[in-house]
């Protein structure tokens, strides 16, 4: 069963409790679909991992009924309405922020500066201004051995993480090309009503920061790599929603396409989409290397598809690798060998990661400095796409 909110965590791991260490107490800003994926994490990862100690201390959130009523059924010692007053408590040492990318920066930063380890919902950011900000903030504050991580959850997803192996390895050779797609319908009712995500100043962008970014993340992590050049183009198909007092303009892209050349010579395609109809929450990522190919869908969130181009061609075609084996990233915590886990296994991954990073010092990844290089990307994309699909060069991010 979940541990009770104001019993510590005690993981048996050297860098926990057992070796004397102090427990971290850990605030969350935010409890809506973010803010209870991390909460769930959160709660079970002590569950099944050997973590540090660690305490949910405060849920924070701006109704402070709500907010209260979340802490309590997600585990949270107390819910507070005002982060800043939380910046200054010395038993909070970590800061998870899952509210809207608008809040991003600002908590980020003044986390960072008050000597809290952060980790930030993806984007990174609405603006590449922010994001570089962020990165400086994260960068003087790992001088100071303060740690910080964005949360890119499909890096976490054992399937991908394999696939990152199987790729470094050479199983796939020299890859040339990436087929990746994000897609999902959630928009495709234009009566669909206008929400924050819908609009640029709260959400940045829509489909492109939202689910690219995820895209964009994966061919960077799969490939070890970086974006040299990026042609983007950028749709919005309804353009005005019903809100509470009448229609309200949509001012964000509902789906988004690029073409991406990486340093090492490989060729990405980025494709996205929230009006895919049938489509509810489908990451593919397809990796075309010249000793292999892989193949993966979030759909099918435990199976990852391998051709090994080495074997006799009469044995050749691809197979299905399911991801369920203890010898597989992650799946050791989990059950007995054959029982499949799901899209929140993701989140209790990260916080595994991301805690045992803060107690043993070591800095994280995807750090601020990859969810910028991410940002680079998506800002050139709106530049081609500003500019009908020109072709736009990507500086090696700072
Ligand atoms: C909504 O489009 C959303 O929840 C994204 O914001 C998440 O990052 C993604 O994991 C699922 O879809």
């Amino acid at each position: 069963s979940a541990p009770t909110p104001t019993t510590p965590h005690h993981g048996a791991s050297p860098e926990g409790s057992s070796a004397g260490k102090k427990t971290l107490g850990v605030a969350a800003i935010g409890y809506a679909f973010m803010g209870k994926a991390h909460s769930n994490a959160w709660r079970n990862v002590g569950s099944f991992f050997d973590v540090p100690a660690f305490e949910q201390k405060v849920l924070v959130g701006r109704d402070p009924e709500q907010v209260a009523r979340a802490a309590a059924r997600y585990g949270w010692s107390e819910s507070a309405t005002d982060w800043r007053s939380v910046l200054e408590r010395d038993d909070v040492h970590i800061v998870d922020i899952c509210a809207p990318g608008w809040m991003h920066a600002e908590i980020a930063i003044a986390a960072l500066e008050a000597g809290k380890h952060v980790l930030v919902e993806k984007p990174l950011a609405n603006t590449l201004a922010e994001a570089e900000a962020m990165t400086d903030a994260a960068r003087a504050a790992r001088a100071r051995g303060i740690q910080s991580m964005i949360g890119f959850n499909y890096r976490r997803v054992p399937a991908l993480a394999l696939a990152k192996e199987l790729i470094a390895e050479g199983r796939l050779g020299t890859v040339r090309h990436v087929r990746a797609a994000y897609l999902q319908d959630w928009l495709v009712d234009p009566d669909s009503p206008m929400t924050w995500r819908l609009n640029k100043e709260t959400a940045g962008s829509g489909a492109l920061g939202d689910i690219a970014s995820h895209a964009i993340d994966q061919v960077l992590f799969l490939l070890g790599d970086t974006v040299t050049e990026v042609s983007g183009r950028l749709h919005t198909f309804v353009d005005s929603r019903p809100g509470p007092d009448g229609p309200e303009q949509v001012t964000v892209d509902d789906a988004a396409w690029a073409t991406l050349t990486l340093a090492s010579g490989a060729v990405a395609s980025v494709e996205v989409s929230r009006m895919a109809t049938g489509r509810k929450n489908s990451l593919t990522m397809e990796i075309y290397g010249d000793k292999g190919s892989l193949l993966f869908d979030l759909e099918s969130i435990n199976e990852l598809g391998f051709m090994d181009a080495t074997v006799p061609v009469r044995e050749q075609g691809f197979r299905r690798i399911l991801v369920n084996e203890p010898d597989h990233p992650y799946m050791d915590a989990w059950w007995p060998q054959g029982h499949v886990i799901g899209w929140e296994h993701t989140f209790t991954h990260e916080i595994r990661d991301f805690l045992t990073a803060v107690a043993t010092g070591t800095p994280p990844t995807p750090s601020f400095e990859d969810g910028l290089a991410v940002q680079q990307v998506l800002a050139a994309i709106e530049e081609s796409a500003d500019a009908k699909s020109a072709i736009i060069q990507v500086a090696a991010h700072r």
